[in-house]
This record gives C-alpha cells, sequence and structure tokens, in this order.
C-alpha cells in the first residue's frame, strides 16, 4: 500500500517510521510519503490560511495550496487506480473498524489533515474528480487538526494488511473484530499481589475457556458498550 501525507506538519507523521509500521516500510509492505503543503503555495509568506468568507471565528484553509499538493500526488500515481483521500475532520463520517477494514484494501490512501476551522469546502468538491473522497471522524470530541487523526486512521488500517504484524491470529481475537468488546486477559503468576487468574482460564480446557471468555466478552459489552450490543444482538 502506498500512503501520502499532505500537511503544515509534516513532522507530525515521524512516529510512522516506529514499530511495526517502520518495519512494514523497511520490508517494502508500505511506502509511505510525506508532503509539506507549504511547499504549494506562491506567495513569499507561503500562506495557507485566510479568513472566513461571510465572517466568523478563526481561519479557513484556502484550497489552491491543497490542489497543488494533490495534483504532485496525481502526477506520481497510475491514473488507472484511482486513489482513496481522506480528509479528517470532526465533521466527518465516524470511522470505525468496518471503514478501517475497507481502507486496507486499497492500493493507495492519500490524507489531506486540515487545522483552523477547516478546509474551503470546494476541495473537496474538487477532489472528487480525481479521488474517492472520504470525510472521517475519529470521535466525538474536537483536536486541534486532523493529524493526529489521520496517524489514528493509518495505524488502524495498516495493521490489517497482511505481512504487518507479526501474529495475524491475534487480528481475529480482538476487540470490534466480532462487534464485541474483547475479554479480559492474564499471564503469569497465576497470584498475584493477591489477586488470582480465574480458575477456568487456568484448567487446561480450551472449550471451557473459550465459553467463560465470550460470556465475558458480551457482558462487557453489554455494560460498557450497550450501543454496540444493541447492533450486535441485531446482526
Ligand atoms: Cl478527524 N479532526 C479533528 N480536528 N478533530 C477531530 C477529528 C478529526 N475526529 C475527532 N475529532
Amino acid at each position: 500500500m502506498r500512503i501520502d501525507l499532505i500537511s503544515i506538519f509534516p513532522e507530525y507523521f515521524d512516529v510512522l517510521d516506529l514499530s511495526l509500521i517502520g518495519r512494514a516500510q523497511q520490508d517494502g509492505v508500505l511506502q509511505i510519503h510525506r508532503h509539506n503543503l507549504r511547499d504549494h503555495t506562491e506567495d513569499k509568506h507561503r500562506s495557507v490560511d485566510s479568513p472566513p468568507a461571510g465572517g466568523g471565528a478563526g481561519m479557513v484553509m484556502k484550497p489552491e495550496p491543497w490542489a497543488r499538493a494533490l495534483e504532485v500526488v496525481l502526477a506520481d500515481t497510475n491514473p488507472a487506480l484511482r486513489p482513496t483521500l481522506v480528509i479528517p475532520t470532526p465533521s466527518g463520517e465516524l470511522f470505525t473498524q468496518d471503514a478501517a477494514t475497507r481502507l486496507a484494501e486499497q492500493p493507495h490512501l492519500v490524507f489531506a489533515p486540515g487545522r483552523f476551522e477547516g478546509i474551503d469546502e470546494r476541495l473537496t468538491a474538487w477532489a472528487a474528480e480525481h479521488f474517492e473522497v472520504l470525510r472521517l471522524s475519529i470521535g466525538d470530541y474536537v483536536l486541534n487538526g486532523g493529524e493526529a487523526a489521520s496517524v489514528v486512521i493509518v495505524e488502524a488500517v495498516t495493521r490489517l494488511i497482511p505481512g504487518v504484524i507479526g501474529n495475524e491470529a491475534s487480528l481475529q481475537e480482538e476487540s470490534h473484530s466480532e462487534g464485541l468488546l474483547e475479554y479480559p486477559v492474564y499471564t503469569k503468576p497465576a497470584h498475584w499481589r493477591g489477586l488470582d487468574i480465574p480458575e477456568v482460564v487456568l484448567s487446561g480446557n480450551h472449550a471451557k475457556t473459550a465459553q467463560w471468555r465470550r460470556a465475558q466478552a458480551e457482558e462487557r459489552t453489554k455494560s460498557i458498550r450497550p450501543d454496540l450490543w444493541q447492533r450486535y444482538q441485531s446482526s
């Protein structure tokens, strides 16, 4: 998979050189390209924002530097492959595990994380001629910009690509993979500071353990995430 990230803070994405994603880049499973949005401005102040048309608080990102940066990415792309453009924004559709699974099947993702009050709306319309455009939010809270959200999405998506994480079986058994939260996990020692691992987990009876884990996952989901529980029951 190829990933392009465009930002006024391209160094923000240095974390993607660490750990499993860093390794996946070294192994050639992932190609990550960073771009400085200011390299695509034309004025001497390299400005990327201006006051909102119609008035209001804050500043809005101008569409032109984004369009130029995206054109540079497109110039380096097979035109037959329509890349996916992710615009992280708190006003977007909620990013979920299902969305991560769909994005993991794409050959080329481009991220356009805005700052300030967001990017001029016309950028989306222009970009839709060249990209599959997705406006995505990672949750109901507000961040200073879309960079952190982009890192979250990149991490959730790339770990689903074969060869990125070592143990693919662990993908099947984690929270959200079946619409349930994950069951409690334990490791040695069996007794620790007066607290014990549940007997069934130590019993060696795999069927009983699996049954217990399923019941725990359901119990947790019911009490912590009634919204997920309802969806799980009706699916
Ligand atoms: Cl994608 N961006 C920003 N700025 N805030 C957010 C978000 C995205 N998702 C949740 N909050």
